[in-house]
């Protein structure tokens, strides 16, 4: 196969561009013959983690899963997108030892402001919380906590989703992934 597994580990709020992101991601590497797939809440929440909330309990035990799962496609020498809010320090480094020294992750923290994600609001979400019919909304009335050593930090001053994609891409050719 020729190609080392990894897992790309996207974070950051809601409406801050993960999806889109993950999916510019999934598209350069396929264009470059390489193998990945992406986990995120539609392949996830709606399956094998259906029975979880969003109560800090059953976040923890969300990203715990998703970093489990990473880990057996990373093992199968894929490379891995995960794109999940993942808004706890400690969830995210909990997945970050799951993988052997040097062969994890590359966390990537989409640093947007609150207001720029709550102006896109592209499911109507944050509307919603404002107005108290979602309790617990990261950004609202949950925390998300920034990373504080994560490979990559991007924000909307980095350009589009496509640059972003092709800066990760370049990060990940520097470390021998690709
Ligand atoms: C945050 C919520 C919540 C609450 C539903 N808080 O824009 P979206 O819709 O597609 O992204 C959000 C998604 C977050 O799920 P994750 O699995 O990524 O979260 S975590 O990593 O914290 O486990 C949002 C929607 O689910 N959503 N309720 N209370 N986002």
């Amino acid at each position: 196969l020729g190609q080392k597994g990894c897992v790309i580990w996207l974070t950051g709020l809601s409406g801050s561009g993960k999806s889109t992101l993950a999916c510019k991601l999934d598209q350069a590497l396929l264009s470059r013959n390489k193998l990945s797939y992406v986990l995120d809440g539609d392949n996830l929440r709606h399956g094998l983690n259906k029975n979880l909330d969003f109560s800090v309990k059953d976040r923890a035990e969300n990203i715990r899963r998703v970093g489990e799962v990473a880990k057996l496609f990373a093992d199968a020498g894929l490379i891995c997108i995960t794109s999940f809010i993942s808004p706890y320090r400690n969830d995210r480094n909990l997945c970050r030892k799951l993988l052997p020294p040097g062969d994890f992750i590359e966390e990537v923290y989409l640093k947007v402001p609150l207001s720029i994600c709550e102006k896109r609001d592209p499911k109507g979400l944050y509307k919603l919380a404002r107005a108290g019919k979602i309790k617990g909304f990261t950004g609202i009335d949950d925390p998300y906590e920034e990373p504080y050593d994560c490979e990559i930090t991007m924000g909307v001053e980095n350009g589009t989703p496509e640059e972003m994609a092709t800066t990760v891409i370049t990060f990940l050719d520097g470390r021998g992934y690709l």
